[in-house]
Protein backbone atom coordinates (compact mmCIF):
# COMPACT_ATOMS: atom_id res chain seq x y z
CA UNK A 1 0.00 0.00 0.00
CA UNK A 2 1.25 3.67 -1.06
CA UNK A 3 0.39 6.45 1.09
CA UNK A 4 0.04 9.69 -0.33
CA UNK A 5 -0.74 13.61 1.23
CA UNK A 6 -1.50 16.10 -1.79
CA UNK A 7 -2.21 19.62 -1.24
CA UNK A 8 -5.73 20.87 -2.68
CA UNK A 9 -5.87 24.37 -2.46
CA UNK A 10 -9.30 25.33 -3.42
CA UNK A 11 -10.60 22.51 -0.91
CA UNK A 12 -12.79 25.18 1.50
CA UNK A 13 -15.49 23.28 3.23
CA UNK A 14 -17.25 19.48 3.86
CA UNK A 15 -19.21 20.03 0.51
CA UNK A 16 -15.60 20.00 -0.71
CA UNK A 17 -14.22 16.92 1.41
CA UNK A 18 -17.57 14.65 0.39
CA UNK A 19 -17.24 15.04 -3.30
CA UNK A 20 -13.59 14.31 -3.56
CA UNK A 21 -13.47 11.75 -1.18
CA UNK A 22 -16.64 10.31 -3.02
CA UNK A 23 -14.81 10.66 -6.74
CA UNK A 24 -11.27 9.52 -5.18
CA UNK A 25 -12.72 6.55 -2.92
CA UNK A 26 -14.64 5.35 -5.95
CA UNK A 27 -11.72 3.88 -7.77
CA UNK A 28 -10.39 0.72 -7.97
CA UNK A 29 -7.00 0.20 -5.43
CA UNK A 30 -7.94 3.12 -3.65
CA UNK A 31 -7.97 1.45 0.18
CA UNK A 32 -8.57 5.12 2.27
CA UNK A 33 -8.94 8.56 1.35
CA UNK A 34 -9.44 11.60 3.97
CA UNK A 35 -9.76 14.79 3.08
CA UNK A 36 -8.45 17.28 5.86
CA UNK A 37 -10.18 20.71 5.08
CA UNK A 38 -8.77 23.28 7.34
CA UNK A 39 -5.41 22.09 5.53
CA UNK A 40 -6.76 21.74 2.27
CA UNK A 41 -4.84 18.38 1.91
CA UNK A 42 -6.27 14.80 0.34
CA UNK A 43 -3.94 11.88 2.23
CA UNK A 44 -4.76 8.18 -0.01
CA UNK A 45 -3.35 4.65 0.46
CA UNK A 46 -3.89 2.95 -2.49
CA UNK A 47 -2.63 0.33 -4.27
CA UNK A 48 0.03 0.90 -6.96
CA UNK A 49 -0.85 -2.41 -9.01
CA UNK A 50 -4.29 -1.16 -9.07
CA UNK A 51 -4.19 2.41 -9.62
CA UNK A 52 -1.26 4.93 -10.50
CA UNK A 53 -1.25 8.85 -8.76
CA UNK A 54 -1.83 9.87 -11.99
CA UNK A 55 -5.03 8.36 -12.12
CA UNK A 56 -5.97 9.79 -8.81
CA UNK A 57 -4.77 13.29 -9.27
CA UNK A 58 -6.83 13.36 -12.59
CA UNK A 59 -10.07 12.53 -10.81
CA UNK A 60 -9.11 14.86 -8.01
CA UNK A 61 -8.88 17.45 -11.28
CA UNK A 62 -12.26 16.40 -12.87
CA UNK A 63 -13.71 17.42 -9.85
CA UNK A 64 -12.83 20.83 -10.66
CA UNK A 65 -10.03 20.93 -7.92
CA UNK A 66 -5.95 21.71 -8.69
CA UNK A 67 -3.63 19.73 -7.23
CA UNK A 68 -0.17 20.50 -5.86
CA UNK A 69 1.42 17.07 -5.25
CU1 LIG B 1 -16.20 23.55 -0.63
Amino acid sequence: MTQVQLQVPEVHCDHCKSSLEGAVGALDGVDTVEVTVADATIDVAFDEGSVGLDAIKTTIENQGYSVVA
